[in-house]
């Protein structure tokens, strides 16, 4: 697809928003190229194993993205699922893929709230930092030279934006204490990996963005070993036009490496009465979807770590399971069939700029 055509995809949509009558004619999935070929920096998506076993999942994988993140069985919820050992064959399975298949493996995540609450319940101070930079040391020296990176710490900011979050790791080790341990922990396990602070949020409440910049530079100043900043970017659509672009620059002032770690843009909306129609939301998916792209890209090169979307088609997202909704979110930028959509386009072409 020539440059003209790429360019001209999104005002497709625009077309269709005059006539609403049409909102559930899909147009024909416009040709784009795949995005690891035009995009000058990764493509990654999230991967579960079981999606290895899905010939039309990988066909789509090996075409699209060069990078991978673990979606949860690189999680203590994993690892550690049974008492006394440590379960290793996910995400074995997932870097032995990744190393067969020349994909860079992104680790997802040693230090996270959510995660390792009961696993580490009635271990006192000492014991519990021991057992601390025990789990960091296997899980990350383990896959030391088979991943590039890891989030070191998940989701650290309080929802409000409010400060940092209360969990069985503040409150063993220290508000920042928990962290710059895992920092440190991390980087003596794997010298070589990038170590990520990362978050959500960041740009749908500028609050949070806000607490998080200030935790990245109070540890930092620290010492914590800090290599990159991920913004998980699970879109509001509705967020005001140029929010976006303001938190992405931002993160990049620190000068490290920034990752736009998992992406997506529901079109659903939380709160109740949605009137918007289907096509409102999808031009509003994509105008954020696109900002987004474009804030990336005018990122330095060397601070453009990997644009990462929380999964290939609409049917792979978490937002679809557990009943989340009926069946029809697109959140992703590949359709239910695993073909390319108008945002696709419209991503491609934003990233072919460059
Ligand atoms: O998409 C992930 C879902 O399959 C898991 O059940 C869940 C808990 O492990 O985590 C989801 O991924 C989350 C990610 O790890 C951190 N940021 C928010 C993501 C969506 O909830």
């Amino acid at each position: 697809m020539n440059r003209r055509a790429l360019l001209a995809a999104p005002l497709a949509l625009g077309a269709l928003s005059a006539c609403d009558r049409f909102a559930t004619a899909q147009p024909a999935p416009p040709s784009v190229p795949p995005l690891k070929s035009v995009a000058p920096f990764p493509i990654g998506s999230a991967v579960m194993s079981g999606q290895l076993d899905d010939p039309a999942w990988v066909a789509l994988a090996r075409q699209q993205v060069n990078q991978l993140t673990p979606e949860w069985e690189m999680k203590m919820e994993y690892i550690l699922q049974s008492p006394g050992r440590m379960t290793f064959d996910a995400p074995d399975r997932i870097a032995d893929v990744c190393a067969a298949e020349g994909v860079r493996l992104h680790g997802h995540a040693l230090i996270w709230y959510s995660q390792g609450e009961q696993a580490f319940a009635g271990l006192d101070g000492r014991a519990f930092a021991a057992a601390f930079d025990r789990y960091i040391a296997e899980v990350a020296g383990r896959y030391r030279g088979k991943l590039v990176s890891w989030d070191v710490v998940n989701e650290p900011i309080a929802e409000d934006g409010n400060g940092l979050r209360d969990s069985h790791w503040s409150r063993a080790l220290g508000d920042d204490g928990y962290m710059i341990r895992a920092f440190e922990q991390a980087r003596l396990a794997d010298p070589d990996a990038v170590l990520f602070l990362n978050d959500y949020n960041l740009e749908n409440n500028p609050a949070k963005g806000a607490t998080f910049l200030r935790t990245v530079e109070r540890l930092l100043k620290a010492g914590a070993p800090i290599g990159g900043l991920g913004t998980q970017s699970h879109l509001d659509i509705e967020i005001p036009a140029g929010q976006i672009t303001t938190l992405i620059r931002e993160l990049g002032a620190f000068g490290l490496p920034v990752h736009v770690s998992e992406l997506d843009a529901s079109l659903r909306r939380e709160r109740r009465g949605d009137f918007r129609s289907r096509v409102q939301r999808l031009e509003q998916q994509q105008a954020r979807v696109v900002e987004l792209a474009e804030a990336f890209m005018s990122l330095p090169a060397r601070q453009r770590f990997a644009f990462t979307a929380w999964g290939l088609r609409d049917s792979d997202s978490w937002l679809r399971r557990d009943g989340r909704d009926d069946g029809k979110d697109q959140p992703l930028l590949f359709d239910d069939a695993g073909q390319a959509k108008p945002l696709t386009a419209a991503v491609a072409g934003v990233f072919g700029r460059g």
